[in-house]
């Protein structure tokens, strides 16, 4: 049986059934218990915008050291390197899109980083602009590509406690 929600003081939903790939939902009346019907759930598939999910990347903090010391009193720059795998070409990056710790990055190359025969990318970033503390533990790098895929990878850290 099928009926409109309207014709009825709908108390509660109490099933959900698919009958030939159609959604039905199960309703009680609150005033008269022996009444269950089913009624047609329209769905309607809406695409979600302005939420992508990012595509994971594989990052590298001080290409070639570990673990990846950074000391926020340095002056100096933190190399990071976007590495390249079979399912990510690293110079598809839309570097202006690039941010490392909130910063963006003073320059950045494309090179063999680790050795394996393809091509990386590697960005420098102005220690002192990067938004991390003493109790950071890692540090995400977000991008586009040049096609606008939003990219995302993680690394972890270590915060050198500076003396003073
Ligand atoms: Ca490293
Ligand atoms: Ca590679
Ligand atoms: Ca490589």
């Amino acid at each position: 049986m099928l009926v409109s929600p309207n014709d009825r003081n709908i108390s509660r939903v109490t099933s959900l059934v698919v009958q030939d790939t159609t959604p039905l939902i199960g309703i009680q009346d609150e005033r008269d218990e022996n009444f269950e019907a089913y009624v047609l759930l329209d769905i309607v598939a809406q695409p979600l915008s302005g939420c992508t999910i990012p595509v994971p990347i594989s990052i590298d903090i001080k290409p070639g050291s570990y673990p990846n010391s950074i000391n926020l009193s340095s002056k100096g720059v933190v190399p990071v390197a976007i590495i390249t795998t079979p399912g990510f070409d690293a110079g598809t990056v839309d570097i202006d899109t690039v941010k490392f710790a909130d910063a963006s990055p003073l320059r950045s190359g494309l090179e063999d980083v680790d050795g394996d025969g393809d091509i990386d990318m590697i960005l420098h970033f102005d220690t002192q602009a990067l938004k991390l503390d003493r109790t950071s533990t890692s540090a995400r790098l977000t991008a586009l590509t040049t096609g606008g895929t939003p990219i995302e990878g993680t690394d972890s850290l270590r915060i050198i406690p500076s003396r003073r």
